[in-house]
């Protein structure tokens, strides 16, 4: 791990930034301070913040019995459940270092991750709506032989757990005392993910002091008090969910932290009203769908504070509906897993938060704004971000992508931004090979080598083009192999193809052309460029004719695809539709009478048809 140069390290701690707190340390004030207030809550328990204790400490002496070593890693894939909070919490007190997986990655990411992080064990759950995490620990228990897989058993009726691994029930100890053996405050203390711009994510080294004084900061702008109702909408892993001020902030507040078990409109607006939500946080495209959804307006939001959206771009459209639309102060958060988080303030002008990303959150949080030759522009004049401060990254975990960071110590953040006269910073562009689709950041080199694999294809570009929905989505170019054995198959061909390599959903392309040539740039690159440019946003056409055809036309027109080219026996996962586009149809279908269909329903679909049915049988139950 790449550390903060000595005399960096003494500022940032005379200054009161870097406190000596670990993780542990945080849960451990928090349980202190507000022992039987709720910690956490989802559809299926809910903990005090001493239950939450206990559990983390009855957790830490089973993992810290596996026979793993401080400082060994643990691969982390949890969906947004109580248990997630125990498990890593545990890690911390057991001297682990969690590496922080999606819930959406698929086996080819968590194979990858558990080789580079040299992992020594690997946590997720049975199944979880749609996804089978059973399947993922089943391929990494054969692959890894030497990692322990550990299986939190969520759903009773799920299939066997598979063979080797170990029900994280099973390791739950009765001890109610920390194991004492967690990591300095100025050690590793976790490794985040990057979306990143190669051909694999880059492992992000935070250490407890500079990660926790990002986060009681946060804390502290979006005024979280013991009052506060955290709704947790995106993946709970993800660095704006767990820090920005996220659960994280939570606990330093003593705040309650609701789960919320599916993103649609209908699902958080219920846990809103139900739960008395006070805070949540959201990408544009989620705001955006719940905005125009039915359900806006069904359920009781006053209790609503703050809405948080960050991630990817806010159109200052959308910006302005959202204080009207939800009763709320808007803030906008620009951050990024290695480090940098800016907010705008909740008593900022309304022109601020709508018009701008927000200021850093320290005053040693040192902002350059360069041209291409590394020469610092004016304020007002667009440039490339680079940044140095008391929670930022000197360095990836193992040396990797040297070339991100200056000689001294600032990270490229790729992103082009402009700064006003009082350190409001706007983004207008990026300058790094990432594409930004709703939130998700995805590296077209990763997808490109997944496509090379197969024998038909001759050569493979992707890119990130506009879309009114999406912000972005990702489109691959795709040359055939003339000679080779086997054809290339058609587009839900290539998909699922990509699905049983296990590459995660978010990152299959939403759109795949065939030709014959790439364009190319002067110097004979592939123009990426050229290929972004002429694809329009696709826009929705509407139709309507028998029940059957209408739903397989509505589903047709979120694709802008021919209904014809669509086969009921075709995977739901296969046809290139994301969980922003099935939410917009439930709301339609419901809309349209099918009243209790609900999402997870919807999204565990295996087929076409399989769906299909599912939405007339919705129907016809609110017809009789
Ligand atoms: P990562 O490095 O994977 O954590 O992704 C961080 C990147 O997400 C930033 O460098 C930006 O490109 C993008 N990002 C995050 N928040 C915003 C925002 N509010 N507006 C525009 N881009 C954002
Ligand atoms: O996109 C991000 O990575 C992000 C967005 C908002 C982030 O890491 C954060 C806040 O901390």
């Amino acid at each position: 791990m790449t550390v903060y140069p000595p005399e960096f390290a003494l500022r940032y701690r005379e200054r009161g930034y870097w406190i000596g707190q670990t993780h542990s340390a945080l849960l451990a004030g928090a349980t202190q301070a507000h022992p039987s207030r709720p910690a956490v809550t989802d559809d299926r328990r809910s903990l005090t913040y001493a239950e939450l204790q206990a559990g983390v400490h009855g957790l830490a002496h089973g993992f810290a019995g596996l026979g793993l070593s401080a400082g060994d890693r643990v691969v982390v894939q949890m969906p947004n459940v109580s248990e997630y909070l125990e498990v890593v919490f545990a890690l911390f007190d057991a001297g682990l270092v969690p590496i922080f997986a999606l819930a959406t990655h698929g086996v080819a990411e968590i194979d990858d991750l558990v080789t580079r992080g040299e992992a020594d064990a690997y946590v997720t759950v049975d199944t979880f709506g749609a996804t089978r995490f059973a399947d993922i620990a089943a391929t990494i228990r054969e692959r890894h032989p030497g990692v322990a897989v550990v299986v939190a058993e969520l759903d009773a009726t799920a299939a066997e757990r598979p063979a080797g691994t170990t029900a994280l029930a099973e390791i739950r100890t009765a001890q109610t005392s920390s194991t004492g053996r967690s990591s300095q405050p100025d050690e590793l203390a976790f490794l985040q993910l990057s979306g990143g711009t190669t051909g694999t994510p880059k492992l992000i080294p935070r250490t407890h002091d500079d990660y926790l004084y990002s986060v009681r900061e946060s804390a502290d702008i979006c005024r979280l008090t013991p009052e506060s109702v955290f709704g947790v909408v995106l993946p709970v892993s993800h660095n704006f969910t767990m820090s920005s001020p996220g659960v994280l902030g939570a606990i330093h507040a003593g705040a309650h932290i609701v789960m919320v078990g599916a993103p649609d409109a209908a699902t958080v607006f219920a846990a809103v009203a139900r739960h008395r939500i006070t805070q949540l946080s959201a990408v544009p495209p989620l705001v955006a769908a719940w905005i125009d959804s039915p359900s806006r307006t069904a359920h009781d939001l006053s209790s609503l504070a703050v809405l948080q959206v960050g991630g990817a771009k806010l159109s200052r459209a959308l910006a302005e509906r959202v204080p009207d639309a939800f009763g709320v102060v808007l803030q906008q958060v620009f951050g990024m897993a290695e480090g940098l988080v800016n907010y705008t303030r909740l008593d900022d002008d309304l022109e601020t938060i709508v018009g701008t990303q927000g200021r850093p959150i320290s005053p040693d949080d040192e902002v350059r704004i360069v041209d291409p030759t590394g020469t610092p522009v004016a304020d007002g004049t667009p440039g490339s971000l680079q940044v140095r401060g008391p929670y930022t990254i000197r360095g990836y975990w193992a040396g990797q992508s040297p070339q991100s960071f200056t000689d001294d110590g600032f990270y490229c953040t790729g992103d082009i931004v402009v700064r006003d006269d009082r350190g409001y910073l706007r983004v207008v562009g990026r300058d790094k090979d990432q594409i930004n689709r709703a939130g998700e950041k995805i590296a077209p080199e990763e997808v490109e080598n997944h496509l090379l694999t197969h024998a038909a294809v001759r050569d493979a570009s992707v890119v990130g083009v506009p879309d009114d929905r999406l912000g972005e989505r990702i489109l691959a170019y795709v040359i055939p192999a003339t000679s080779a054995q086997v054809p290339l198959p058609d587009e839900f061909g290539i998909r699922g193809y990509l699905r049983e390599r296990g590459l995660a959903r978010f990152k299959i392309p939403d759109q795949i052309l065939v030709v014959d040539e790439f364009p190319t740039t002067a110097v004979g690159k592939v123009s990426k460029n050229a290929q972004r440019d002429g694809q329009d946003a696709v826009d929705t056409p509407d139709a309507q004719v028998t029940p059957h055809d209408a739903i397989l036309s509505d589903f047709a027109g979120k694709l802008a695809i021919d209904p014809a080219t669509l086969s009921g026996s075709t995977a739901l996962a296969d046809t290139g539709i994301d969980s922003l586009a099935l939410m917009a149809l439930l709301d339609k279908w419901r809309a349209q009478g099918a009243a209790g269909l609900d999402f997870e329903t919807l999204a565990t679909s295996e087929t076409l048809d399989e769906m299909i049915a599912v939405v007339l049988a919705a129907q016809t139950r609110r017809a009789n």
